[in-house]
């Protein structure tokens, strides 16, 4: 075989493994260059071709980054906590470091079949102990902070304990629920009065016993214990996700969930909304992606106003963008979770009131989010009082106030807000008018293009000069004042698993302590089953072992979530041997932000804000010099399947071709894209596919075959439709089908998978090779001097490769180089001085065959340590012209010619054209029309 890929690919992927060739390290002065793939969950299923997507173009770029003299980092590792792995062992009872060893190793041999210029000897694993060290480690450092809003950053618990102990808690300007007091244990803390709102003085502190002051710092710290609302699944025994959640059931097996309070670690990532919306100026990100994170931050501008209630102490704050439209307030309504609804629901009410509430606690928050139409509700038997007209306002509870966002509690105004305006109308609530010349008989007036009525000393005001005088008075009268409210909530951070990393936590006395630090890894206990307690207790409460010390206290029994490992993967590679710190300072400053980031788009706030979030906290507390991980970002698009399908005469096993399936009735199925070739089936494969189909009968077409339809859909086994990569290296080699991924389209953009192409591709490597060889596949390559014509298809090749590899461009380069090979097999040419740089062009895509000619041609090391070349721009520079050549403006042939020449010196060379003297038949031109480097137009 002339161009032996399998031969080729096998021996230097052994080669590169034992010359290591793809090692790095650290080399001072040296320019860097961080190219990071998002580590793969390595799931049982294996990669299909959509995964390596990312993978190829990201390698392409590592390759071509170190050609061009950078030293780049280009890890690979795993995300190998996680569900499937736990699912599996829940069902076998086998261990789930088993299942993801294996899936680990299949994984392995995926990659290496595929040629990635990954320096294995950084990788990791976030589930082993050596690396869940020091996710434990970061958990205690964050737990062991708290956020300054004076200085605007994290600092260490320290700071805070020596603050309270000079001066108590006066002045200290922390990130924290400001309903904090509020849900301080009594128990733990007695003697505080209900009407305590949260001040202490140093002696107040100093008076504390310890578990006092652990509980009141609870409260400061940025990864904190405290009762959230969950969605908890009985049948399930563990808390969901919103997104693991459809239509109110658990989308694994239908069970109910309920929305419960649970003590739950959380991680106070609201104190950072304000740095995640400002950071993403700074980086260079699709900017759908960080579109979706500004929406998740979900910044608002408004005020807090507070309402007085007028047979209570209490007082009810709202949180409003729209304090300009307070005269036109006409009930409040509260989240059916508002702490003050049980105290101010009268007894009339006490029925109606507990059912509602009941309701709606069954329904998750998303669920209330989505649903806008159904309009529902109650009165408490309540009143609030007009904070400027001393009106009675009633309270009401309404569904379509969220407990968790704001204070939970709105100021409705029915004329400006759509949803207070149906909730007026369906309760017969008036609906009072303060916008000059506009009807809301229909609906509510949502713009802020107005002049004001009936609000007293806001009228004639528009919508800006109403806002700033409306905070002015509510601030000046205490009333109020203004605030920005920020849709990010604090991130869960535990759950009832066993396969995730364990909290380095135990508890004495109920309160919880950190393990000492000398003691980490706190490594996962084994237990005989992985589901939760016949009490309901999670999985690794089953082990007896789960202690600490000598007293035996109780350990933690929750898990970290997925998102842990992977907030802080990209440093762990930097210096993935170290034992005594997550990452060396030095390396961490010397390889710094990741440069290039590939990965899908599905973690655009997951993933993706919880790693900005831990970044700014390590380079808060001085670990890092920078806040934002990932300065570029690039989402590959997903690759969809196409899937064949054959169709079956109903009641029979009978199969017939597309072209007469009209004439019977028949039933459609899916058939295994495998055993179908452009789209015929391959009719004694489909016979072997499945028993059932072992005696399958055809009606064929007119040329004897079976067209099978086709469409899109998902990559996945349910549709047959799966290409593994693993067989196309097989049969095309993996450096085809590293070229013909990226000559599928832009990398970002969806696109069906379809092997057909690879063919061409697959000839391109073949001629390439050939330019090379003579017709025995002999190495024949000439040492001279190439022609200007062959200099002129290198340096324009060099130009376009470069341009477009620059601008993150993965297909055209292929095209490019496509036409550079069939120019220059027309030229016959086999010159060295020509080949040798394009080998290096072509070497980030096609990395063996190019490192087999490389050494072909006698170099000594790799071609991947090579030199990129650099376009000259002299021989860009076109030179001549083809002038069409028009009589009375009707171009009649074509002269190339020299774009030095004169006006004059065209004319004349025009004029003695053999052509020109027949078209001209003897008469004489007018006038001959020159117009240098576009055209020649002779007057007749
Ligand atoms: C009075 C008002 C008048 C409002 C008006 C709007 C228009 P964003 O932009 O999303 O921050 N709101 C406040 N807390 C809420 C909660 N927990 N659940 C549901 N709605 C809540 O929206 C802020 C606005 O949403 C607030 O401004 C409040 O209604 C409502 F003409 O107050 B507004």
């Amino acid at each position: 075989m002339e161009y032996d890929f399998r031969a080729i690919e096998t021996k230097w992927q052994a080669k590169w493994k034992k010359l290591s060739t793809y090692q790095v390290k650290e080399v001072e002065n040296k320019p860097k260059f961080y190219v990071l793939d998002m580590f793969p969950y390595p799931s049982g299923a294996g990669l299909h071709v959509g995964h390596p997507l990312g993978y190829i173009a990201s390698d392409i770029f590592a390759r071509y980054k170190k050609l061009q003299g950078y030293n780049v980092l280009h890890p690979m590792g795993y995300d190998s906590f996680g569900l499937p792995a736990e699912q599996y062992a829940i069902q076998t009872g086998q261990h789930p470091a088993i299942t993801t060893q294996r899936n680990i190793e299949r994984y392995r041999s995926q990659l290496d079949r595929m040629g990635f210029s990954y320096d294995w000897s950084r990788e990791v694993r976030t589930s082993d102990p050596e690396y869940y060290k020091w996710t434990q480690w970061i958990f205690s450092l964050i737990y062991n902070a708290w956020y300054n809003i004076d200085t605007n950053r994290a600092e260490p618990i320290e700071t805070l304990i020596g603050r309270f102990e000079n001066n108590g808690n006066y002045n200290v300007n922390a990130a924290i629920d400001s309903e904090w007091f509020s849900k301080i244990d009594r128990n733990i803390i007695p003697f505080f009065s209900p009407q305590w709102k949260g001040d202490f003085s140093a002696v107040d502190w100093m008076s504390l016993n310890s578990k006092q002051q652990q509980h009141i710092l609870m409260h400061y710290r940025l990864a904190y214990l405290a009762d959230s609302v969950v969605n908890w699944c009985p049948a399930l025994g563990t808390v969901l996700a919103n997104d693991e959640i459809k239509d109110g059931v658990s989308e694994r097996g239908g069970y109910p969930v309920e929305q419960k309070l649970m003590k739950q670690w959380s991680m106070r990532i609201s104190a950072y909304a304000e740095r995640l919306l400002q950071g993403l100026e700074s980086i260079d990100w699709p900017e759908s992606v960080k579109e979706i994170q500004r929406n998740w931050i979900g910044k608002s501008e408004g005020a807090m106003v507070r309402f007085a209630l007028e047979n209570s102490d209490h007082i009810i704050e709202v949180f409003t963008t729209r304090p300009d439209t307070i005269f036109g307030v006409s009930f409040i309504t509260l989240a059916p979770e508002h702490p003050l609804v049980p105290d101010l629901t009268t007894q009339e009410q006490q029925a109606d009131v507990s059912a509602y509430v009941h309701a709606a606690s069954l329904k998750t928050e998303r669920d209330r989010q989505a649903d806008v139409k159904t309009v529902s509700g109650t009165f408490t038997g309540s009143y609030a009082l007009h904070p400027f007209t001393g009106e009675k306002v009633p309270v009401w509870i309404g569904e379509y106030v969220l407990a968790g966002y704001g204070t939970g509690a709105v100021m409705a105004v029915p004329a400006g807000d759509q949803r207070d305006w149906d909730f007026a109308k369906k309760f017969d609530l008036p609906i009072p008018e303060i916008f000059e010349h506009t009807d809301i008989l229909e609906k509510a007036n949502t713009s802020k293009e107005f002049v004001l009525k009936n609000s007293d000393f806001l009228n004639g005001m528009d919508h800006d000069q109403a806002i700033k005088t409306i905070i002015g008075a509510l601030e000046q009268d205490g009333k109020g004042e203004g605030k920005t409210n920020y849709r990010l909530r604090d991130a869960v951070f535990s759950r009832q698993r066993y396969w995730g990393e364990p909290f380095p936590v135990y508890y004495k006395d109920g309160t919880p302590h950190l393990v000492p630090f000398d003691q980490y890894p706190v490594v996962l206990p084994e237990i005989d089953k992985y589901e939760p307690t016949t009490d309901g207790l999670p999985p690794l409460a089953r082990s007896t072992e789960w202690t600490f010390g000598d007293e035996k206290y109780p350990m933690e029994l929750n898990t970290m979530p997925g998102w842990a490992g992977s907030s802080w993967y990209f440093l762990r590679y930097m210096d993935p041997q170290n034992q005594d710190d997550f990452v060396a300072k030095d390396k961490a400053d010397y390889w710094g932000q990741v440069d290039l980031y590939m990965g899908g788009a599905e973690h655009a706030t997951g993933h993706l804000l919880y790693a900005r979030f831990w970044t700014s906290i390590l380079y808060d507390l001085g670990y890092l010099q920078f806040q934002e991980p990932f300065k570029k970002l690039i989402n590959q698009g997903m690759i969809q399947g196409r899937s064949n399908h054959v169709y079956r005469i109903v009641g029979t096993n009978k199969f017939v071709t597309l072209e007469k399936k009209n004439d019977y009735q028949t039933q459609q199925l899916y058939v295994d894209v495998n055993i179908v070739h452009n789209d015929k089936l391959d009719l004694e494969a489909f016979r072997n596919w499945l028993p059932e189909y072992r005696d399958a009968e055809f009606i064929l077409n007119d040329h004897g075959e079976y067209t099978c339809s086709w469409a899109v859909d998902k990559m996945s086994k349910r549709w047959f439709n799966v290409v593994n990569p693993d067989d196309l290296c097989e049969s095309f080699g993996a450096d085809t089908f590293r070229a013909y991924e990226m000559f599928l389209g832009p990398v970002e953009q969806h696109k069906p998978w379809d092997t057909k192409g690879i063919n061409g591709v697959h000839n391109f490597l073949r001629k390439f090779w050939r330019l090379f060889h003579d017709k025995n596949n002999d190495l024949v390559l000439s040492d001279n001097e190439p022609e200007l014509s062959e200099w002129k298809i290198l340096h324009k090749t060099i130009k376009k490769v470069t341009d477009d590899l620059n601008r993150y461009s993965w297909n055209t380069v292929v095209s490019t180089l496509m036409i550079a090979v069939n120019e220059l097999q027309e030229l016959a040419c086999n010159k060295k001085k020509i080949l040798e740089p394009l080998c290096i062009l072509l070497s980030p895509y096609a990395p063996h065959i190019t490192e087999e000619l490389w050494e072909k041609m006698g170099n000594t090391s790799s071609i991947h340590h090579s030199q990129w070349p650099i376009a000259d721009e002299s021989y860009l520079v076109e030179s001549e012209f083809a002038y069409p050549i028009s009589f009375n403006g009707k171009t009649r042939f074509f002269v190339q010619l020299p774009l030095s020449l004169s006006q004059s010196e065209v004319a004349n060379i025009v004029m003695s054209n053999e052509q020109t003297i027949k078209l001209l038949e003897g008469k004489e031109p007018k006038k001959v029309i020159v117009v240098p480097g576009r055209i020649v137009n002779v007057v007749v």
